[in-house]
């Protein structure tokens, strides 16, 4: 059975906390996690983030904070800032948004009034609730538009995307996603941006890791600002960064501090900064170019199996399964799947006629399972373990549950995890 890793302080302080972390560390080191939004970080970047830089407050930026005390932190800060910049050909760089939702948000102070009109892609389309989705706080305080993809290829419909921001005149646009499983065509939105006057915010967050290694297109030069979170492709703490071209540098930076945050989270600054610097690495290149390569094999063994995917397939790290043809519902299929040892997310499809809590699909990525060593010759194992879960779930199976979470405990053990405890 897997051990969990040793914290002899925490069991010593917090007994009945030390146990649930340590069942988290097996439930990690034991299961196939397929989230696409999900990740194993280095043991490094767990050190970083677990140092008493989460001892300080530095309000402020680089040479200009509101606390004293500094002479360490700021270095840190700028070593950040730095290899973003370097990693991902930007102008400017700021890496102190607590995640994705604050970073967007702040995005939109520094573009926009309370009332102004922002575009974004709908949410059961594949795009993120902050991209201007009514119940977020960004579609209730602004007039939020969306566009979604075409009927026939599941594909972003720039034709509609141009007709709508010629008519509403939004301030920004956003383009990228959640579930959005081919490639952003930057070129594309960043010219409907400029003809209507708008600045485009690239939201990188699923595909950073991507972007860094080479395995899809950057937004630099048609995003004016780049917002993502850094613990998903990129493989980095939960945190996020804005990036943009000098010209937004001082608009952005006042929108994170004082306009929407106080002091950063300095520990997980120094983490970003170690998971930039392994970003750079030429391995990391090998790695983003591995987690396309294995949703592509995933793609492909799943088709085979008459599952039905969004668009068709993936370009990405990202593979959306339309459940609809077999019967069985999406957050069925993610439960029974849960129980068989594979860890999914049930999500909408385009043009879903079920509701948001009970939807047709699910989404499953690689960058976890890319992250452990698997390689596409794997690939069409994990086909035939959904294939049989999702049977196993339309028919209230269990046993054939049990079945495969017990070979995916068996292959898992053969490929450790990053950070985590090793089976036996
Ligand atoms: N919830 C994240 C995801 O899983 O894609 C985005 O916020």
């Amino acid at each position: 059975m897997t051990q969990s890793l040793p914290h002899p302080a925490l069991a010593a302080a917090d007994p009945e906390l030390a146990a649930l972390v340590g069942a988290e560390e097996r439930l990690q080191a034991d299961t196939l996690r397929l989230i696409p939004s999900e990740n194993y970080v280095s043991t490094a970047v767990l050190e970083a983030t677990g140092t008493v830089l989460q001892n300080k407050y530095s309000e402020g930026y680089a040479g200009r904070r509101y606390y004293e005390g500094q002479q360490n932190i700021d270095l840190v800060e700028t070593l950040a800032v730095e290899r973003a910049k370097a990693v991902f050909g930007v102008e400017h760089a700021n890496v102190q948004p607590y995640s994705g939702s604050p970073a967007n948000l702040a995005a939109y102070l520094a573009f926009a009034r309370p009332g102004d009109t922002v575009m974004g892609m709908s949410l059961p389309m594949g795009g993120h609730l902050t991209h201007g989705w009514g119940v977020s706080a960004t579609g209730t305080w602004f007039n939020g538009v969306q566009y979604g993809v075409r009927h026939d290829t599941a594909r972003i419909d720039f034709d509609e995307v141009r007709d709508l921001a010629r008519k509403e005149r939004p301030k920004i646009i956003f383009c990228g996603g959640t579930a959005v499983p081919r490639t952003i065509d930057f070129a594309a939105f960043g010219e409907i941006a400029r003809e209507v006057d708008a600045v485009l915010v690239a939201d990188i967050a699923h595909i950073a890791g991507l972007v860094a290694g080479g395995a899809h297109p950057s937004p630099v030069p048609h995003a004016d600002v780049i917002s993502t979170t850094t613990h998903k492709t990129l493989r980095g703490p939960r945190g996020a960064m804005l990036m943009s071209r000098a010209t937004h540098a001082k608009a952005i930076d006042k929108a994170v501090f004082p306009g929407l945050q106080g002091g950063p989270h300095n520990h997980t600054t120094a983490a970003i900064a170690l998971a930039l610097h392994e970003a750079a690495a030429p391995s990391f290149r090998d790695y983003a170019h591995a987690v396309v390569a294995n949703a592509k094999a995933l793609a492909e063994a799943l088709l085979a199996r008459g599952f039905d995917l969004v668009s068709g397939g993936t370009d990405n790290h990202l593979v959306l399964i339309d459940l609809t043809n077999k019967d069985v519902p999406g957050k069925v299929a993610a439960k029974a799947l849960d129980r068989a040892g594979i860890v999914v997310n049930y999500n909408t499809v385009p043009f879903d006629p079920r509701k948001p809590f009970d939807p047709s699909g699910i989404r499953i990525g690689t960058p976890s399972l890319t992250s452990r060593g698997l390689g596409t010759d794997l690939m069409p194992q994990i086909a035939e373990w959904i294939d049989r879960g999702v049977t196993a779930a339309g028919k209230g199976d269990e046993e054939a549950l049990a079945a495969v979470r017990g070979e995916v405990a068996e292959l898992m053990a053969r490929y450790p995890a990053p950070g985590l405890p090793i089976a036996g």
